[in-house]
């Protein structure tokens, strides 16, 4: 059976549980990294050589991480023509909001876990929380424009590009209590949240405040 390596809860584990979630697909999960230690188990570290999560085996032997690649991967294996668009513009469309998402949009997730997990209460700096919300605001902005007329960044159907962007955005909302109104992201947002993977990969698995 497919096998994930990665604590249910780290960010980018999220995403390819709840890829697989959508997909249908029988896995077993393995709880890694964080609490769970492991990352620098040297048979771990011959699966994937940064000691991070998630990483993904089959029975067969193939090995990936970098969870954007695998996102890819298994849509494009288990749900082409669906989460994954068969064509090369429409994949490559999708591909561009994964990457975006990757680089841009998880910044402020770095940030809020440092401040409002990682850190004793005493040193978090409300400067800092501040900062990254003004300038994760802007990209809201283009997510909220991308998605007028559309219910999902590709479409009227979720595809892998909603997939990192997505997954965070559970964050956002739920951190970012006063949030600057982006209503084409909170339906977004609601279209995904009423979703049952992703209540079951994203919500439930999310620290609360
Ligand atoms: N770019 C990598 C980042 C991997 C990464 O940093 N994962 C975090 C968890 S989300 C991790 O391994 N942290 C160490 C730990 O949880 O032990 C990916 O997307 O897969």
């Amino acid at each position: 059976m497919l096998k994930i390596w990665g604590r249910a809860d780290g960010s980018n584990v999220i995403k390819v549980m709840w890829c697989l979630g959508e997909i249908g697909v029988e896995y077993e999960r393995i709880d890694w990294g964080g609490k769970f230690g492991g990352n620098d188990d040297p048979e771990y570290r011959k699966k994937n050589p940064n000691g991070r999560l998630p990483t993904l085996e089959e029975d067969d032997g193939f090995v990936l991480w970098e969870s954007g690649a695998v996102v890819r991967y298994l849509c494009s294996v288990h749900s082409l023509g669906n989460l994954c668009p068969d064509t090369p513009r429409g994949r490559a469309d999708a591909e561009k909001w994964m990457d975006w998402s990757s680089l841009n949009l998880a910044k402020f997730n770095t940030v809020y876990l440092d401040q409002y997990f990682r850190l004793p209460e005493e040193k978090r700096s409300k400067d800092a929380i501040a900062a990254a919300a003004k300038s994760t605001a802007p990209l809201y902005d283009i997510l909220d424009r991308q998605l007028a007329g559309r219910k999902y960044l590709c479409g009227d159907t979720l595809t892998m590009a909603d997939i990192p962007a997505g997954s965070l955005t559970h964050r956002w909302m739920q951190w970012t209590p006063n949030r600057p109104s982006h209503p084409n992201v909170e339906a977004w947002y609601q279209r995904m949240a009423a979703r049952p993977a992703y209540q079951k990969h994203v919500i439930a698995v999310t620290r609360k405040l």
